[in-house]
């Protein structure tokens, strides 16, 4: 059957795009839209078109699987002109998320009706690309050059209320949108009005509005290249003809999508759905019913995580031991929720009807109807262990058992009640309402259901899941923790806080290790190495952070650990205190200072952690490459225009990484630099 249909009601057309799940604009749409387009515009029984889709959304873009290979036509920008060109009214029907392409498309249209749950955006920037469809000249001419540049830069889509404000659509569809578009039309053929072409209409933007808006980004979009790329493409717009404008966004567009960065990004894209899919667990595993949360702890984490809930309006208990910490739990929760407010993303009835949802208790024995319930307790074994036993005699028969562990074994917590299969980590990251990942660790025992129930609690609150197997620090700590190693020695062989901060940050990362760091609490890592097993880590790499804490130094919270913080002015400069220590340990060490360059930092500090990520594939604690990609990109901000540590690794060439990690094994030691097997495996593939 065609992806692409007419059916006619009386004198109207209406052109049925099919292609499940998203109506992607491959070729075989491309064709067929041509083609039902040139019939209809030549059926003089046909008085005007409507353009629709099937199923859940209007098309989500151009099918992002054919970027990268043989170009097919009639390629989306021809079927767009040809569109925009005929001689009897297009109409588009725009429903679910009319999105980069599908948005062009229907940009092409001389007109829009749009379903009130709809959205419309440009989101090209997220696959480090700009709209090449047209979509940077047409959306400045229809909704004004500034409104254009916020959604094209920033790649959000934009609620149908939104759409009707600015002037992107015409008119929204309160109910069946069919019937709605059939009337639309033939309100527009009563009144004759003219064929819309937003090719006609003329704009030029205030002055200084670009470069305003280009300084305005300039932080926010460090080191990507579509934001400027699109702002080049908007100001063409701006300033030239149609069809020259048209000229500088192919321009734009060709460059990127060849460009390693559109290529990492779209690797994520494609990387972060895979992450979703869980060999053992389909479609028909059963999901475990979900509708009370319980959360033991109420510390930052637990805090945090009580958050995702209850903006989704699930009850939840919060467990604390004392009425006291009960009362700062909920401070600090009313806390998160104010501030939302203060900043216009919430409003105080939403507030109130999150905050409604949750309920305060001290006993155990409360728990007892929760489906799902979060430990997050003090990161010590025995305490989590003690919090398990309980839970084995209070929760009812099903509920997962979950613990927010950054590094303990969930398989011994596991083993501490009589029923392992309900037991999993859900590893939320700090602060857990925002950061967007969640980590799944599937013991040896979890049941497929606890997993394929926690991978659609991760949907319904928003994040990015990934599944990790049980190791110290699964694959997100444990690969940030041999990243952090080379950070602690590099400080004790000559390099500065400052430097290596610097390196980090022109890297891409959004701040280098220290600033992380202290940012984090240094504590914190302090606390976690007392768990681990003498010689699994290199001492030596954190004894400048151990004597540090010991003096009460543990970051931003008590205003100096790495750096010394201002918090009037929320400037920070470098701790005098750190150079004097680590000269200090270096001494007693036997570690020779000297000059570090710059390309030594990155070196050793992202060859640890791909060295790492690949350790993590090959032992099977990640299921693929891409995940670890994920994790990094989601949990520590690695940038999304190097695709996550080992899809840069590929993009630098395995074989000169593992060049690299040899000459470090050569120089500091195999104990730490011992190539991934995988690695010299791939490399040799490459
Ligand atoms: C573009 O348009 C360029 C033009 O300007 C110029 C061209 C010349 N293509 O996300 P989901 C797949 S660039 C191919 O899980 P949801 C996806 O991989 C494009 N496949 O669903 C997944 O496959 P699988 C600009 C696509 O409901 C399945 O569909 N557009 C595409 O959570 C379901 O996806 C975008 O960037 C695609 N365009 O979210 C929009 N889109 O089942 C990208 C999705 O095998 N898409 N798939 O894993 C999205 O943001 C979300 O998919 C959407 C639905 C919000 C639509």
């Amino acid at each position: 059957m065609s992806v692409v249909s007419t059916k006619t009601v009386g004198n109207i057309a209406i052109i049925v795009i099919d292609n499940p799940p998203v109506n992607a604009l491959s070729h075989a749409v491309r064709s067929g839209v041509s083609e039902q387009i040139a019939i209809n515009d030549e059926n003089d029984n046909v008085d005007a078109i409507i353009l629709s889709c099937a199923g859940r959304t209007f098309c989500a873009g151009a099918d992002i699987t054919e970027f990268g290979k043989p170009p097919m036509s009639p390629s989306l920008p021809d079927i767009i002109d040809e569109i925009e060109m005929v001689n009897t009214p297009v109409i588009a029907a725009l429903h679910g998320t009319a999105l980069g392409g599908g948005f062009e498309l229907a940009l092409s249209c001389h007109y829009r009706i749009m379903d009130t749950a709809a959205k419309v955006g440009l989101p090209e920037v997220n696959l480090g690309l700009i709209p090449g469809a047209s979509g940077t000249q047409r959306l400045p001419r229809l909704v004004g050059v500034e409104v254009a540049l916020d959604m094209i830069c920033s790649g959000k889509p934009i609620s149908a209320e939104k759409a009707l404000k600015i002037g992107a659509v015409d008119r929204l569809s309160l109910d069946d949108l069919e019937t709605e578009t059939l009337a639309f039309a033939q309100e527009l053929l009563a009144d004759k009005s003219p064929l819309k072409r937003i090719r006609d209409i003329t704009i030029e933007a205030a002055p200084g509005a670009i470069e305003k808006y280009r300084q305005k980004i300039a932080r926010k979009s460090r080191g990507f290249l579509a934001p400027f790329a699109a702002i080049r493409a908007v100001e063409a717009a701006a300033t030239l003809p149609y069809d020259e404008g048209l000229k500088v966004e192919r321009q734009e567009f060709m460059t990127l999508i060849s460009s390693s960065h559109s290529i990492a990004q779209r690797h994520l894209f494609f990387a972060e759905r895979l992450a979703g899919k869980v060999p053992g667990i389909d479609k028909k595993t059963p999901l475990r019913d979900i509708k009370e949360v319980a959360v033991i702890g109420g510390g930052i984490m637990g805090c945090g995580i009580a958050v995702n809930f209850l903006n989704k309006n699930l009850p939840l208990t919060l467990l604390e031991v004392t009425e006291e910490a009960l009362e700062t739990a909920r401070s600090k929760i009313e806390g998160i929720y104010l501030s939302s407010v203060n900043k216009g993303r919430m409003t105080d009835d939403q507030m109130q009807k999150c905050m409604d949802q949750l309920t305060f208790t001290t006993q155990y024995d409360d728990l007892s109807t929760a489906d799902l319930i979060i430990e997050a307790v003090f990161e010590d074994i025995d305490v989590k262990k003690q919090v398990f036993t309980k839970l084995d005699q209070v929760a009812k028969q099903g509920a997962i058992l979950a613990t927010n562990t950054s590094f303990l074994d969930i398989n011994d917590i596991a083993a501490s009640t009589s029923r392992p299969r309900d037991v999993i980590g859900l590893h939320f990251f700090s602060p857990a309402h925002i950061m967007p990942l969640l980590e799944i660790v599937r013991t040896k025992n979890s049941a497929d259901d606890a997993i394929a129930t926690a991978l659609k609690i991760g949907k319904i609150i928003g994040k990015t899941s990934v599944v990790s197997g049980v190791c110290y620090g699964f694959i997100a700590n444990r690969m940030s923790s041999c990243y952090g190693r080379e950070a602690g020695l590099l400080l004790l062989e000559g390099a500065s806080v400052s430097e290596i901060d610097q390196t980090l940050f022109d890297f891409g990362m959004p701040m280098g290790m220290f600033s992380m760091l202290d940012m984090a609490g240094i504590d914190i890592g302090v606390m976690a190495r007392k768990n681990m097993m003498v010689g699994s880590y290199d001492d030596k790499a954190f004894l400048v952070h151990d004597a540090l804490v010991a003096s009460g130094k543990k970051g931003q919270k008590t205003g100096s650990g790495f750096y010394i913080h201002d918090p009037a002015t929320k400037s920070k400069t470098e701790n005098p205190e750190v150079e004097e220590l680590a000269v200090k340990i270096a001494e007693e060490h036997g570690i020779k200072r000297r000059e570090i360059n710059a390309q030594e930092i990155e070196d050793r500090c992202i060859y640890a952690l791909i060295n790492e990520g690949f350790k993590i594939v090959e032992e099977g604690i990640a299921l693929r490459a891409s995940d670890v990609d994920v994790v990094f990109a989601h949990g520590f901000g690695f940038p999304r225009y190097r695709g996550g540590p080992l899809h840069y690794a590929e993009q630098v060439g395995l074989e000169k990484v593992l060049k690299r990690i040899n000459e470090f094994a050569d120089l500091y030691g195999s104990k730490w630099w011992t190539p991934s097997k995988l690695l010299v495996e791939n490399s040799r593939k490459n």
